[in-house]
């Protein structure tokens, strides 16, 4: 069985050559225009970074190295006794383009579960923080601290050469992902059950088995299996989101990988962005307090409505790229309609029902582009009927997700030597010069 890091040393060189052809070849090849769209609309549709792992279609939805999330389901390990994707087989996945084996699988579980513990002054810093304080600056804070044991920086501080920055790259971002779980329950801990004790990782469990044990919740065998997928297919969303540009611009200064994930946990943060879990159960709830018992497909339409003309977004539709329902919205809905349970919760029961009426609303309302629902529509109302009921941490659970996309692309980032990353911008009279001009 070959460990994660010997698949990669398989895989890089012939990346590798790909790319120094095509740097050789076609410096020079226009592939696609500017607009001035581009320019004032937040660089939507530019082709202008180089990511791997996974490409974003607007109608099929999201492809991890060619794989759609039903080939997944079919192709990735799941964990013993389990049926979800872990995140280990998607975390293989993304880094090396390959499916793992089940050895593989089980070896990186136990790699990353002896590697998950925190360091104590980790501990100190979170318990310090104020219960107030939102879990996910706690979590960027926590992520930006443990850059105190970055490999990477250490090695640059000694004058490493340019061919192995991926290799210090690498052990940073397993060493990361490996203590995601850990802080980020703990975090949980503080914030909505003090006092309680976190349980030792167990190293026979994979990552997500452990989160959901730190978390209490591992005797939910359903919870646990739900997080799998969760965690699995939230993992990479292509290069230009919010949160993986963040990582992959921060990271291109070099900056250690502990402090550019930081930053995209920031990025996550935003409302239009990661927060729109916490957003969309907000949103659930309080139609539900306003219509009681009355859900009906009009009453869902006049508060969307409402929602609508008081100036606010409808959180958990539209998206930057999709034109379609988000095919990982589709995958959440198919794990809520195989268990009874999810299927008689209010709470989801009325998730169905706003996807019945919603795109009609919006696009009668006619201003976004896409009036289907992303996987924020559905994520957390799950999460809520579990049990896991404080929405302000679900964005968490995500930061701990896209580890596995954003993480892994800054090995590639440095293992192709991908340079500064530096856009030019200009100003509104230049802007102005150059219509006229063109
Ligand atoms: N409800 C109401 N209006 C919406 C809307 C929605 N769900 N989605 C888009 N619009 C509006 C935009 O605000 C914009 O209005 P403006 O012209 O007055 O500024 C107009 O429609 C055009 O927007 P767009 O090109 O369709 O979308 P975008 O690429 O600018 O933004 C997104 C994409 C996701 C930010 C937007 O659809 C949105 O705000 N959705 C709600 C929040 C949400 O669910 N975010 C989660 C996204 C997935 C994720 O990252 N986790």
């Amino acid at each position: 069985t070959k460990t994660l890091k010997e698949t990669l040393q398989e895989v890089i060189p012939a990346k590798q050559e790909q790319f120094k052809n095509i740097k050789a070849k076609h410096s020079q090849t226009v592939v696609g225009d500017v607009k001035v769209e581009n320019i004032i609309g937040g660089m939507r549709g530019l082709k202008a970074m180089l990511w791997e792992a996974s490409v974003l279609d607007p109608y099929e939805g999201i492809r991890f190295h060619g794989l759609s999330i039903p080939d997944c389901q079919k192709q990735l390990p799941a964990a013993p006794g389990g049926k979800e994707i872990i995140a280990e087989s998607m975390l293989w996945l993304l880094l090396t383009g390959k499916v793992p084996t089940e050895a593989e699988t089980r070896q990186l579980s136990r790699e990353l579960a002896e590697k998950g513990d925190l360091p104590a002054y980790i501990e100190h810093l979170i318990d310090s923080l104020p219960t107030s304080l939102h879990p996910m600056t706690q979590l960027s804070m926590g992520v930006a601290a443990l850059n105190h044991d970055s490999v990477f920086q250490a090695q640059y501080e000694k004058g490493m050469k340019k061919s192995e920055y991926w290799e210090y790259t690498l052990e940073d971002c397993i060493n990361l992902i490996a203590r995601l779980p850990a802080l980020a329950a703990r975090i949980y801990r503080n914030v909505y059950r003090s006092g309680s004790d976190l349980p030792a990782i167990n190293k026979d469990l994979d990552l997500v088995g452990n989160y959901s044990n730190m978390l209490g919740y591992g005797a939910n065998h359903d919870l646990t299996e739900y997080l799998r997928l969760y965690i699995s297919i939230h993992g990479d969303h292509e290069g230009g989101n919010a949160s993986a540009h963040t990582a992959h611009l921060v990271n291109s200064t070099l900056s250690d990988p502990y402090i550019s994930y930081s930053a995209a946990l920031c990025a996550l943060a935003g409302p239009l962005h990661g927060l729109a879990n916490q957003e969309v159960l907000r949103w659930q709830l309080a139609m539900q307090k306003e219509l009681g018992d009355n859900i009906t497909h009009e009453n869902i339409k006049d508060y969307l409505w409402k929602t609508l003309k008081s100036g606010q977004v409808v959180p958990g539709y539209g998206h930057g790229v999709l034109r379609k329902s988000d095919p990982r919205f589709i995958a959440l809905q198919e794990f809520c309609d195989t268990r009874p349970d999810l299927l008689q919760s209010p709470t989801i029961q009325m998730v169905k029902k706003t996807f019945e009426v919603a795109p009609g609303v919006l696009m009668e309302h006619g201003k976004t582009k896409n009036p289907w629902p992303n996987v924020d529509a559905t994520s957390g109302c799950v999460l809520y009927h579990y049990g896991l009921t404080e929405f302000k941490y679900y964005t968490v659970i995500f930061g701990v997700s896209r580890a596995l996309g954003a993480l892994t692309q800054l090995v590639w980032a440095r293992a192709l030597g991908l340079p500064l990353e530096r856009p030019k911008s200009i100003s509104m009279d230049v802007l102005e010069k150059l219509i006229t001009t063109s």
